[in-house]
Order: C-alpha cells, then structure tokens, then sequence
C-alpha cells in the first residue's frame, strides 16, 4: 500500500506566515506529511509553478435566507457551494436566521435540511438572533452554544431585525457566558429611518439614493456604540462589513485600549464606490448593499485596514439577488423607491481573486497576509479546528493558484446563482485552478469534478 493517497509535488507552500517549496503528503483526508521528495503515492499531482495554500474560508455568505415577501435569494446551499469552490474556497458559513417568534432550533432545522447532502465544500452556521425573548437567551442560546453554534449575529438596522442597545447588551452577556463570538451589522436604524423618509419626500427614489440614505456616520456611530456596548459586557465582538475610515479608527482605538473587537471588510469595499449606484435607470440596483461602497478615499482606508492588521478578516457577505427578476432586484416596488431594492450583492465565487489581484499581484499586501486574512484568521477566529493552513494533521483543504494567470472577471464564466456580477470587467492577475476538499479534488482545470455530497456540516466548541 502506498504511504499516501494523493501527493501534491513541486508547488510552493504559503501559510499565514511562511512561504517554501515542499511538497505535500495526504492520506485520508488529512495533510499527513511535508517534506521534500514526496513519491510513495495512488496519485502525484503536479503542483509545478502553482502556490498550494489552504482553501477560502468565507465566514459571511447569506445562503437561501428569506429576504421579504416576494423576494428569493439567487443562491441555494448547491449553487452558492459551487461557486464557492470554483472561487478557491473549501468552506462557507452562512447564517442561520430566526425569524420573529420562531425558536432558534426550528430555523436551524430548516437551514440543515437545504444544506444536507447539497453542499460542494463544508459549512457551519452562525445564528441571527433577532427575537431575544427570555427563553432564548436563558435557555435556547446557552444550548445551542454549547451545541456548536458558536457563534452569534445581531443587527443593529432593518425593521424586522433590529435590536435596542438593551437587546444587544442581553445577548452579549449570554455570550460572555456561554462561550460564544457577537457579530454585529452596526448601522443606526433610526438615523436611517429618518434619512429614508426625508429623501422619498423630496423625490430623490432611484437606487443612488440608498447609498445617501447610509452615509458614514450612519455606520460610525453605530460601531462606536456597538464597541461600547462590548466593553461594558467584557466580551470580544466582531465588526462585520466594515466600508469607511471612520469606522475602521473606531475599531483600531478600540483594539488599542485592549479590547478584543474584531473587523471584517469585504471586496465590494476596495473596488466599487456609491459611483456604481449612479444610473438613471435601475441598473445602480446591482450595486445595492449595506453598508453601502464610499468613495476611492474610504477604498483607501479599507486597505490600510487590511495591511496593518486593524481587519483581520476578509470576506464576501455574498447575499446574491437576480438583477432582471421582479423576486430579486427588479421587485415591482423597487421602482418606486431604493427602500424596497433587497440588499445585497454576489461575491463568494470572486472574493479571492479580487483579493489577490488587487491585494498580493499589485503588492499591496504579502502572499502571507492573503492566507491569513482569507482563511487562517477565520478558522481561528470561529473556532474551526483543523481548517485553515497547510500543515500535518490539518484537513486537506487546498487550493493550487496559478499567480500569474490572467483573467477578466465576468458573469458568463462564473457559476452563482446569480444573473449578474457587480465586479464585470475587472481584470484579475492569480487564480485558482483548482479546489480540494478533504484530500479530493472539488474543482479542477475550471471542471467541477466533486459531489454536492461532499460537503459536510462543521460544528464549532464554545469559545
Ligand atoms: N447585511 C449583511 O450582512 N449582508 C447583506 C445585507 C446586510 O444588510
Ligand atoms: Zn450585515
Ligand atoms: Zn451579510
């Protein structure tokens, strides 16, 4: 019997902090040795010119979650997992949401039956807690932590999900408790309400508008009073898509008092600003999400974020609407005003490659910052053990990247639910050429050759 299953030969090796030629030994779904000269193999795939590094963990994607009446999201865990793999990744996780009265576990069982046997990479789900009556936080969340759905979403906006500082405060304090990691959407509803009002009444309803109705400081105070509240709880909080200077200052005086906040920008933060909402028609629509993109100078900031280690994790917030279909973008009532356009925008098959191009090939960061900022710091981060480096006794969850192939990125070759792609036309240097997952490969040479059985649902300890 040969001393391995697969060998990955000739590549070069990049983790959070190194980068070395080696080779890669997997036996039974698991990096079992690196070394040089690695021969003794079923299957020797050449790596020769290709980086070998750990697959894409995507921490924020929105998978087949209700989004209002009439609206469906573009994606289905089969879609949006195969995509996933196509863009490097080897894992996802998408949220769970309770909707208003509805115990956490009845969503969550609804959320594991789409997924089941329908995903191409592994996942995990975090919960959004948007209804934190007392037997949810006494009694449902301290289970359900302790069950490995550890970790937690609040909002801070929209009418069905926002919570009041006490609300948020209830549910950090059970995380404190229980062992659990707080995201949180840190807009101000109120200040958004209001901005929302003012702008339909002076007939300002095209989809530019949603960008003005959720200017900076709209988010800003938000993430300041969202860090606030974690301080008086003692507990660590993540910042999800974070799109501005001012917000990303507010995280790094925080991180310098001592506090264990974490910060998450997103791809359509680098290189989309409000500009892309400016249509005369409804095609700005495309480009609706929350927060909304800035301006080149909040682009800016986004970076100096990445590079100098205020964000620690990049991800995609995929959260796919159809463009041309009145269940997604076009909703009939979209025309009336951009309150009714579903937020949200597609992006988990292209996080990595705009991260990579624009990030590693323009030297903006290291390769190494790559690897940890889309992959390690997640898997640590939300407690995935196994996950996130090459390394013995990891999962073998790679991804081989040709550096130097080009590509542009559009809708047609890409594999999301989705009918459109707010990143058309970017011209991308590095991609991925192909995905394993657990030791078999899910993509290859741009054929995708896995099952949607070869996915499996990851459950996290508590923190
Ligand atoms: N928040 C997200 O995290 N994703 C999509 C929409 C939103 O508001
Ligand atoms: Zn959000
Ligand atoms: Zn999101």
């Amino acid at each position: 019997m040969a001393a391995f299953d697969t060998v990955i030969r000739h590549g070069t090796i990049a983790t959070a902090s190194e980068t070395y030629k080696a080779d890669v030994g997997i036996r039974d779904g698991r990096i079992v040795a690196i070394g040089e000269a690695l021969t003794d193999a079923t299957v020797i795939v050449d790596a020769a010119g290709l980086l070998v590094l750990p697959g894409g963990i995507d921490s924020h994607v929105h998978i087949s979650q209700p989004s209002g009446e009439g609206i469906v999201m573009a994606d289905d865990f089969e879609s949006a997992t195969r995509a996933a793999a196509f863009g490097g990744n080897t894992f996802v996780m998408p949220y769970c949401l309770q909707q208003k009265g509805q115990p956490i576990r009845e969503a969550l069982k609804e959320y594991h039956a789409l997924a089941d046997r329908n995903c191409y990479v592994d996942h995990s789900f975090h919960l959004i807690v948007a209804d934190p009556t007392d037997a949810v936080l006494g009694q449902e969340l301290p289970a359900l932590i302790a069950d490995g759905y550890s970790s937690l979403k609040v909002f801070m906006t929209y009418a069905d999900l926002a919570l009041s500082d006490l609300q948020i405060l209830n549910v950090l304090s059970v995380a404190r408790e229980s062992g659990a990691l707080v995201q949180v959407h840190a807009e101000n509803y109120d200040a958004i309400r209001f901005l929302v009002d003012r702008l339909e009444r002076d007939g300002n309803v095209g989809p530019y508008f949603h960008a003005k109705s959720r200017p900076i400081p709209v988010e800003r105070e938000a993430t300041h009073r969202a860090i606030s509240l974690a301080e008086l709880v003692d507990v660590s909080l993540v910042v999800v898509h974070v799109s501005n200077r001012e917000s990303m200052e507010e995280i790094r005086r925080a991180q310098m008092r001592g506090l264990t906040i974490y910060g998450e920008t997103c791809p359509q933060y680098l290189v989309l600003t409000e500009e892309d909402l400016k249509d005369l028609g409804m095609q700005g629509a495309k480009y609706v999400c929350s927060p909304p993109p800035r301006d080149f100078a909040s682009q800016l900031a986004c970076w100096e974020g990445l590079q100098q280690g205020v964000f620690t994790l990049f991800s995609s917030d995929h959260c796919p609407f159809r463009y041309d279909d009145p269940a997604g973008k076009l909703t009939p009532r979209a025309r009336t005003s951009f309150r009714w356009i579903p937020n949200g925008i597609p992006g988990v098959e292209t996080r990595l490659p705009i991260l990579f191009s624009e990030g590693v090939s323009k030297g903006r960061i290291t390769l190494n910052q790559f690897v940890a900022l889309t992959s390690s710091n997640h898997a640590k981060t939300y407690g995935l053990k196994g996950k996130g480096a090459i390394a013995v006794g990891y999962d073998a969850d790679i991804a081989l990247w040709d550096p130097k192939r080009k590509a542009t990125l559009t809708q047609a070759n890409l594999h999301h639910g989705a009918d459109y792609t707010p990143y058309e036309g970017i011209e991308i240097t590095g991609w991925p050429v192909a995905t394993m997952l657990r030791g078999n490969f899910v993509v290859r040479d741009g054929q995708l050759v896995g099952t949607k059985l070869g996915g499996h649902y990851v459950n996290r300890a508590p923190r």
